[in-house]
């Protein structure tokens, strides 16, 4: 934290530290998590926003992710999930890079700490050593199932290279923008033996098209921002000193919309490509809905009071 007026590091170079606090409570060395606040003159915070930014912090290996960074990833985003007044998560990547410039949104799956046996060991951890309860876990798929079930938009701002991994928390995010002039995808799985054959895949073919997705695993082609626009796999392309800016515009419009409808439509559009999962989490909110209503209350007070129920009241047609 810097001392000018509290405001937070510079983490990249179109973070705007005037528009954020730092989340505290969290100890974070791959990951920032920023809460979007509002500022007097003088700089001191006003209150807080309804948006979160949370961004991957290894520039210098293109954000990259190993396991630590995905636990940081998980309870950032956790944490995001149950703060009441949070509507919008921005997930990024901060940078650019310190050796080379590179701007990145995340590189994927470290592959310098991969295990042959699948194991994704942290620094200095070996098979031999690792605790079994943190080994053999593919943890960035937990990550995606929260990112998919949570009740909260998740928008992925893409300020550079989103390969392997990286591009397929982009495809699970609700919204994705993007930098025109930075932001470049590229499905890189197949080129090092890995495949996301869950959501990074089959669900970007629900997204773009059967062609258009296997022509992207299966070539692992480069593809601009355009490009990714005009396949439908992005919202938007725009001004790279503006992407932030235009993240924040898109939180804004989604804070005026009404939570539960937000969350109903989320949960709506996701149930069909979910099957039983997406029914389950869409029906865990309608339930929550009906237990609001006279009906339902009729129904536990007949419980508690040892009487049958008196549903007289409430039609089977309206
Ligand atoms: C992103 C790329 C295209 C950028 O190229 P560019 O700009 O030329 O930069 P580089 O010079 O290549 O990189 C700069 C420095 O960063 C290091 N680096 C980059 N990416 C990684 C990475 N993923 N892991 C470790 N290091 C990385 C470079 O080595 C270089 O370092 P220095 O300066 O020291 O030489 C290009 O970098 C690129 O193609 N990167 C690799 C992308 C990739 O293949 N990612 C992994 C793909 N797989 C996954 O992500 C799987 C994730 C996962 O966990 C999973 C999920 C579901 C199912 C299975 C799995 C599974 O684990 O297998």
């Amino acid at each position: 934290m810097s001392s000018a007026q509290n405001l937070p590091d510079q983490v990249s170079d179109i973070f705007d530290p005037t528009r954020w606090r730092v989340v505290e409570g969290f100890d974070f060395t791959d990951m920032t998590y920023h809460r979007q606040v509002e500022r007097s003159e003088d700089g001191t915070i006003t209150r807080d926003l309804p948006t979160v930014r949370i961004a991957f912090n290894r520039p210098e290996v293109r954000n990259a992710f190993r396991p630590g960074t995905v636990d940081e990833l998980y309870r950032a985003m956790d944490h995001a999930r149950m703060t009441p007044d949070v509507a919008t998560v921005l997930l990024t990547g901060n940078g650019p890079s310190p050796k080379d410039g590179g701007h990145s949104f995340c590189s994927g799956g470290d592959q310098r700490i991969r295990g042959r046996d699948g194991y994704k060991y942290a620094d200095g951890e070996t098979k031999e050593t690792i605790d079994p309860a943190r080994a053999g876990r593919l943890h960035i798929l937990e990550v995606q199932r929260l990112m998919r079930t949570m009740p909260k938009v998740v928008i992925a701002v893409v300020n550079g290279w989103a390969a392997g991994g990286g591009h397929s928390l982009h495809v699970v995010s609700d919204l994705t923008i993007a930098s025109r002039e930075h932001g470049k995808f590229k499905q890189t799985d197949a080129t090092v033996g890995s495949f996301d054959a869950g959501y990074g895949s089959a669900l970007l073919a629900r997204q773009i098209g059967q062609k258009s997705a296997r022509e992207i695993f299966f070539l692992a082609r480069e593809y601009s921002a355009d490009d990714m626009v005009r396949m439908g796999a992005v919202n938007e392309a725009v001004d790279h000193a503006r992407l932030e800016e235009v993240a924040l515009e898109y939180a804004a419009d989604i804070a005026r919309q009404s939570p539960q409808a937000i969350r109903m439509l989320k949960f709506a559009f996701n149930l069909a490509d979910d099957g039983l999962a997406g029914q389950q989490v869409f029906a865990g909110e309608a339930t929550r809905l009906a237990y609001m209503t006279d009906e339902a209350v009729e129904g536990k007070e007949a419980f508690l009071e040892k009487r049958d129920p008196d549903w007289s009241s409430f039609p089977y047609y309206f």
